[in-house]
């Protein structure tokens, strides 16, 4: 077997699921600021032409709900990969901590704990750096995901429920395991959310591209998602413990096929995963979850660490979840 390659995403030592590194007084948590910085991009989300730009079609709605994802729409500029990738490399170095790293929700550099298999896994980027923050308001993300996120399918107010970073290292990154997002989630309801995942480089087959279980999104228990198989993410078969026949039978992942700068929208209820990165170079890739403004607590416990609890039944709404598009404001229909 080929050795591992030393890189920077290899110290497990460095792991830190709950973060706990202080912040300096003076770093500005982001999570403050409700609108783009002017980070990645002047474009209004109430600017008509801008609208138009990124509005999907109605056949690429169908789509969505047909299938649960849409994958291959373009979402940055290379210039833009390139701006978010330098905010990216400081937090893949564990030589230099970010002086925004406790403000993460979670931070994994290799949630599978094997040297084999790293993946790195962080959650809340947003607090800390301007381009992932602005990311989040992204007209060309935004516009999509309220076109999608409704299943009447008419453009829908989303809030912002939390970011995430997924890095393979060349070589030996490590696997996804097959999951529905909804059920790491179910202390929000109801389902109303949204996955989007963009890629930073090129993701085929041999460099542990996303692949997505078309029709998957049907797939619940009474109303409630599959449970977790998998925690660490590293074993891509457990899923089939809890598969019934005839979803065994329909298991028939595509590969998301997306280039740098594409993004993919997945329903919660999507199963989808990725395979180990072969290949020479990283797989880099962060992700947005937005949720529906409307949806509700489901829990009087912290929503994620170092958030303050919203009351059981209470509306998400506040710092850390905030309103990102509303369409009733704009001409989109
Ligand atoms: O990067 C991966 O392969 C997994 C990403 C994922 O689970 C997601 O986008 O929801």
């Amino acid at each position: 077997m080929e050795p591992p390659a030393a890189n920077s995403y290899d110290n497990n030592e460095a792991t830190v699921g709950v973060v706990s590194v202080p912040v300096p007084s003076d770093f500005r948590d982001l999570s403050l600021d409700h609108c783009s910085l002017g980070a990645l991009s002047t474009e209004s989300l109430s600017d008509p032409g801008v609208l138009s730009k990124y509005q999907l079609s109605v056949e690429q709605v169908d789509r969505f709900w047909r299938d649960g994802y849409l994958s291959n729409v373009r979402v940055l500029s290379e210039e833009q990969c390139e701006k978010i990738l330098a905010e990216y490399e400081p937090f893949m170095d564990p030589g230099q901590l970010h002086p925004g790293h406790g403000l993460f929700y979670e931070f994994h550099r290799n949630q599978s704990g094997s040297p084999d298999n790293v993946l790195l896994h962080a959650l809340g980027q947003w607090r800390i750096s301007p381009a992932f923050h602005d990311l989040c308001f992204l007209p060309s993300i935004a516009i999509p995901a309220s076109q999608l996120i409704h299943e009447s399918k008419k453009p829908t107010s989303i809030r912002l429920w939390h970011d995430q970073l997924f890095a393979k290292p060349p070589h030996h990154g490590g696997v996804v395991a097959w999951h529905q997002d909804y059920s790491y989630w179910t202390r929000t309801k109801p389902i109303c959310h949204m996955t989007v995942h963009i890629a930073l480089d090129d993701q085929t087959v041999e460099s542990g591209g996303l692949h997505f279980v078309p029709g998957s999104h049907r797939w619940q228990r009474n109303g409630m998602p599959l449970p977790i198989t998998d925690p660490k993410f590293g074993d891509m078969e457990s899923i089939f413990s809890v598969l019934n026949d005839s979803e065994r039978e329909g298991f028939k992942p595509v590969p998301s096929g997306l280039k740098r700068g594409e993004a993919s929208f997945h329903h919660p209820l999507t199963v989808h995963g990725s395979f180990a990165n072969k290949s020479a170079g990283p797989r880099r890739s962060t992700v947005v979850n937005y949720f529906a403004d409307g949806v509700c607590s489901d829990s009087d416990e912290p929503m994620m660490n170092g958030v303050p609890p919203v009351a059981k039944g209470e509306k998400m709404a506040g710092q850390f979840f905030p309103l990102v598009f509303d369409p009733s404001c704009t001409q989109l229909t």
